[in-house]
């Protein structure tokens, strides 16, 4: 049975012993506490499973990468919601494709496209990056490459997604949710959200991975941003992290996790630097930023956080060794902050 988001973050914070919602949720703006020991910050509120599942490897000392991956790997097969993974919902064919991606911040990154029938596209797409000469792999070539690698093809597709696809056959509207206030409003949920994932190791390396499955009801063959590197995801040791949530097409426009990495060299905060990209999807889309909603959440290589998006709804969880409850969830600030834009 699916999850809704809702019971999956009390859950998991009964679970991790924090503290209540409304407790839990603190204010928007850049955290600025340096993070010894390293951090990790996911989005969303199932960002809380994903760090959960990070940690232990930053606990130990390890490596940021394997620390993004191990939490992308969690959202992508422990979790079953209909955005992310094996739970996800197909595109108007009824097909689940999936995209991933990962990135170190001394710039090697991987990614893959549209793959079908593979469990785990995050890792596939760490194997673009270390085992082939390329950055990223599409379709039926991304799965022809995992299967070479040693991933088994598994059908994905749940009941519940399939039945979910016919009821949408009904209209056959393709209309991207907003997920505005979405902790809020039931059942808004079956569009988007992508499981973006930053950490900052004890050796003061970041690493990166994005995994989802798109826009529910996308043409078939389309690819977002999550696995486009600069789009969905960028890091820089030098700099930072930044990745994205949101319509993907927004961020590919304005190779968007590039330019908040590129706010931050410029000395912008991770809160600024995502503010800026929001605004530069605003200034070339006017009318139709108001209508879609596009997140920013940025780490630098201080451990310092941000987030920003165009709209209200935007919560990223995040962990680290400091005293407390450890799964922290952060409400964004937004541009259009004032009203539920449906
Ligand atoms: C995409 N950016 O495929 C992803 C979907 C997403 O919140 O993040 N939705 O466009």
């Amino acid at each position: 049975m699916m999850t809704s988001r809702r019971q999956f973050l009390q859950s998991s914070l009964l679970a991790t012993g924090a503290l209540a919602l409304p407790r839990t949720m603190l204010a928007g703006g850049t955290v600025s506490r340096r993070a010894a020991g390293g951090r990790v910050v996911s989005t969303w509120d199932f960002g809380v499973g994903a760090n959960a599942a990070a940690w232990p490897v930053l606990a130990r000392n390890g490596a940021a990468l394997d620390a993004v991956e191990a939490g992308a790997r969690w959202a992508e097969s422990d979790l079953c919601n209909s955005t992310v993974g094996h739970c996800g919902y197909p595109d108007r064919d009824g097909v689940l494709t999936l995209d991933a991606s990962i990135m170190n911040g001394d710039g090697s990154c991987g990614g893959v496209g549209a793959i079908e029938d593979i469990e785990h596209p995050v890792s596939v797409a760490r194997a673009v990056m270390e085992k082939t000469p390329h950055v990223l792999l599409v379709a039926h070539g991304a799965q022809e490459f995992a299967i070479s690698q040693g991933f088994a093809k598994k059908p994905l597709l749940t009941d519940e997604a399939r039945k979910a696809w016919r009821e949408w056959l009904k209209t056959s509207e393709y209309k991207p949710k907003m997920n505005v206030e979405r902790t809020r409003i039931p059942g808004d949920e079956h569009n988007h959200d992508t499981l973006g994932i930053l950490a900052l190791d004890a050796h003061g390396k970041l690493a990166g991975a994005c995994t989802t499955s798109g826009m529910a009801w996308k043409m078939h063959g389309r690819v977002g941003d999550s696995p486009i590197i600069g789009a969905g995801l960028y890091a820089d040791n030098e700099i930072g992290a930044a990745t994205a949530s949101g319509v993907g097409e927004e961020m590919i426009r304005n190779s968007a996790s590039f330019l908040v990495v590129e706010l931050m060299r410029q000395g912008r905060t991770p809160r600024e630097a995502c503010r800026g990209a929001i605004e530069r999807v605003v200034q070339k889309r006017p009318a139709a930023s108001k209508n879609l909603q596009v997140c920013f959440l940025a780490i630098n290589r201080h451990g310092e956080v941000g987030a920003y998006a165009l709209h209200p709804g935007f919560v990223y969880a995040m962990h680290d060794a400091t005293p407390g409850p450890h799964d922290k969830l952060i409400a964004a600030e937004s541009i259009y902050g004032g009203g539920v834009v449906r």
